[in-house]
């Protein structure tokens, strides 16, 4: 890879965490000029540029060091964490955000008679986060069937597809118009800024520890 002299931070190009991580960057000082595609937002000030993209490739562009730090969900980073080949660039969490909080949980039918992960033994259970799902099974000795989907995961067990489920939940509607019951809590969510564990010692390296300087004062002024 080609030194950059540029920082580059990797966000959602549409979804929850959008705006939110607009707005905090733009409270650390950083503004940016919006391209046509919208995918490259050229950075005014500061020597710091933004991709837009999918949040579940997020991670991935940090390991390859296509983005140098990047805008995530703890749920995604943890599962690329947990699914990622040895030979992939160790990431961390360097600092979480105070936004996007959720957390990804089992959930059985209402009506099914549960009372500890050991009854989740022999069943099949949906979700888009395996790894995650499968590292929880095997901390709490479960053998289970892990059913993974990419999307509509709570309707699983209503179409005949799926046990119990495994997913993201906020304010728990979502389990409760599908009739489920949240059972279990394997992972508390935020946004964070998620990248290498290393950083570069050039100027990015410089950047960065000035973007989280100032990270730091305005969560501090925010709680
Ligand atoms: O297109 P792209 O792949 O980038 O977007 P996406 O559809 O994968 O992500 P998006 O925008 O839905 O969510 C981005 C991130 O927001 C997630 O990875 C989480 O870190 C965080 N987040 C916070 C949530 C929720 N809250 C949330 N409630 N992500 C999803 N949900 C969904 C959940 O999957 C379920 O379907 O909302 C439903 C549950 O909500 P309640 O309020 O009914 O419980
Ligand atoms: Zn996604």
């Amino acid at each position: 890879m080609k030194p950059r002299d540029r920082l580059r931070i990797a966000m959602q190009k549409s979804g929850r965490l959008t705006e939110p991580a607009l707005d905090l960057l733009n409270r650390c000082g950083l503004t940016f000029r919006q391209s046509r595609d919208k995918l490259f937002c050229f950075g005014e000030g500061e020597p710091v540029d933004l991709l837009l993209v999918r949040d579940d490739d997020i991670p991935g562009l940090i390991a390859q060091g296509v983005c140098d730090l990047g805008i995530v969900g703890r749920n995604v980073l943890d599962e690329f964490r947990c699914t990622a080949s040895e030979d992939v660039a160790a990431l961390t969490e360097w600092r979480p955000l105070g936004f996007g909080r959720c957390r990804l949980s089992v959930a059985v039918p209402q009506d099914m008679d549960y009372r500890q992960p050991q009854d989740l033994g022999g069943l099949r259970i949906a979700t888009s986060y395996p790894g995650l799902l499968n590292h929880w099974l095997k901390a709490q000795s479960v053998d289970a069937a892990v059913v993974t989907l990419a999307g509509s995961v709570e309707i699983a067990p209503k179409l005949g597809t799926a046990d119990a489920i495994c997913d993201l939940v906020q304010s728990g509607g979502t389990l409760v118009a599908n009739q489920l019951r949240e059972t279990d809590v394997l992972l508390e969510s935020e946004a964070v800024l998620a990248g290498p564990q290393a950083l570069p010692t050039d100027e990015r390296g410089d950047m960065i520890n000035l973007l989280l300087k100032r990270l730091d004062g305005v969560i501090q002024v925010r709680e």
